[in-house]
């Protein structure tokens, strides 16, 4: 992968320009993705309602229509590591010094990162207390504590929560913010073999939000031993690739820890034989990054394009009344509309709202990223038919009322994997095989991806 985080990139870019995309519609977007990925980026996620800036550098609102996106991934992925025996749990947000301590040599790093509370009320405390940025030291003394022997294996735990890293470096909605959720397993076995299988399938369960509900391509590899989590015993990771930028993000991460930390927190089990044994361990996590992953493969310069299995309104249903039309007529139609889609399970809603002009609600739900709109009309009426714009391409095609339900499903199914197919033909346009360093530098200049032989061997 050419580098590892996106970043907000571009120039400033000439007010004429600016201008000429706002023009259009009054509610657009000043900056263009081409031109100006950074600024179009925080536009977007703005914009469309996802994101409210905070007065703590770094600290972003989620609104709703991020947090839908958010739960709906939830929605798929707590299920499945259920199914794998995993179990939910909650632990507190606070660490104390004490166990940061033990794991000195990993946490040495990131120490700049981790957030201390030093004062209740005006009053220093005795003892200040750490945030977590991970829950490894929080959570490892009670897996000392629980696992005796071989029958409390596998003990294999999750949680939904929010962490905290005090970043530095250019903090972008999404991708790299000071506080974020995620979802972060632990898990420990018996046996290295148990391990390395659970790795793996939550890599796939990783992939699969990626490339079948946020409609982005990614990589399943190995991290090398620079990139690798330095506390564990190797690294797996989902890469995508933004290619405005050139540069890859790494989606996801399932590690296998191996015995380090069992070393260091004493977490011992007596085998079948009798003898004392040490566990081996695996973390993994996800986290409201993928959000912002998708909104920088997907999004245009017309705001947020959502991939219909994470949208949370998938239609938007839209009257569009003429002077002399039969206007109740046509916001029956609509309703009706809505409930027959939201019967058969399509997130669908209305706009009714009479301050704004037909072409100003298009706009708006452009910019929220709706994969569907339906307008209904006086002709649609009389012809007991509505007609639809797919958001990722602008195909208007007129759906008769009889078929809605069918049509509408085929509709969102083929946006959903044409929003995939596009992005991935996207990415691959930019793999570039090299076999220099000359070669190297210059494909990274182009913001291509880069396949190049690799020994895994420090000089
Ligand atoms: C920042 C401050 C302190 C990352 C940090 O990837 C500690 C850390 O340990 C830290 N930033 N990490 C690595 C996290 C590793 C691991 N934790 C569980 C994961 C998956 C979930």
């Amino acid at each position: 992968m050419a580098g590892s985080e996106a970043k907000n990139s571009g120039s400033k870019q000439s007010g004429a320009k600016k201008k000429e995309v706002k023009k259009e519609t009054g509610l657009g977007l000043t900056n263009r993705k081409a031109d100006n990925f950074g600024e179009w980026y925080s536009e977007v996620v703005v914009n469309s309602e996802m994101i409210e800036y905070y007065d703590i550098s770094g600290c972003y609102i989620l609104r709703p229509w991020a947090m839908a996106i958010w739960e709906i991934m939830q929605g798929f992925f707590d299920p499945e590591i259920k199914k794998m025996k995993i179990k939910n749990c909650y632990f507190p947000l606070f660490v104390s010094p004490g166990v940061l301590e033990k794991e000195k040599e990993h946490v040495e790093g990131f120490a700049p990162e981790v957030a201390w509370v030093t004062k209740s009320g005006k009053t220093d405390l005795e003892i200040p207390i750490a945030i977590r940025p991970t829950s490894e030291t929080v959570m490892y003394p009670y897996y000392s504590k629980w696992i005796r022997g071989h029958r409390d294996l596998p003990l294999k735990l999750n949680q939904w929560c929010n962490v905290v890293r005090w970043e530095f470096s250019n903090p972008t909605p999404f991708i790299r913010s000071r506080e974020f959720l995620w979802q972060e397993g632990h898990t420990a076995f018996a046996t290295k073999e148990e391990a390395d299988v659970e790795v793996l399938e939550i890599l796939e369960l990783y992939r699969r939000i990626y490339e079948e509900f946020l409609a982005v391509p990614v990589i399943k590899g190995k991290k090398s031993e620079m990139e690798k989590f330095a506390g564990g015993l190797y690294t797996t990771s989902v890469e995508a690739f933004i290619p405005n930028t050139g540069r890859g993000v790494q989606g996801a991460t399932s590690h296998c820890l191996g015995q380090n930390f069992a070393k260091m927190f004493e977490i011992n089990f007596e085998n079948e034989k009798g003898e004392k044994a040490m566990v081996w361990q695996n973390s993994w996590a996800y986290s409201t990054r993928t959000i912002g992953v998708m909104v920088m493969v997907h999004g245009d310069d017309k705001g947020l394009v959502l991939p219909p299995k994470v949208a949370s309104v998938q239609v938007i249903v839209i009257p569009v009344p003429y002077k002399d039309a039969d206007t109740q007529g046509i916001i029956d139609a609509c309703t009706a509309t809505v409930n027959t889609l939201c019967e058969a399970g399509i997130r669908a809603e209305s706009d009714f709202r009479d301050n704004y002009s037909p072409g100003w609600k298009y706009s708006h739900w452009e910019m929220k990223g709706v994969p569907l709109r339906i307008e209904i009309g006086p002709k649609d009426l009389a012809k007991k038919q509505a007609r639809a714009a797919r958001r990722d391409n602008g195909a208007k095609i007129d759906i008769a009322n009889d078929n809605l339900v069918d049509e509408v499903k085929k509709l969102l199914d083929t946006v959903q994997q044409n929003l995939f197919d596009v992005a991935k033909q996207k990415r691959d346009e930019c793999i570039e095989v090299v076999h220099t360093w000359d070669e190297f530098v210059q494909a990274l200049n182009q913001r291509k991806m880069i396949l190049a032989p690799w020994c895994d061997e420090e000089v």
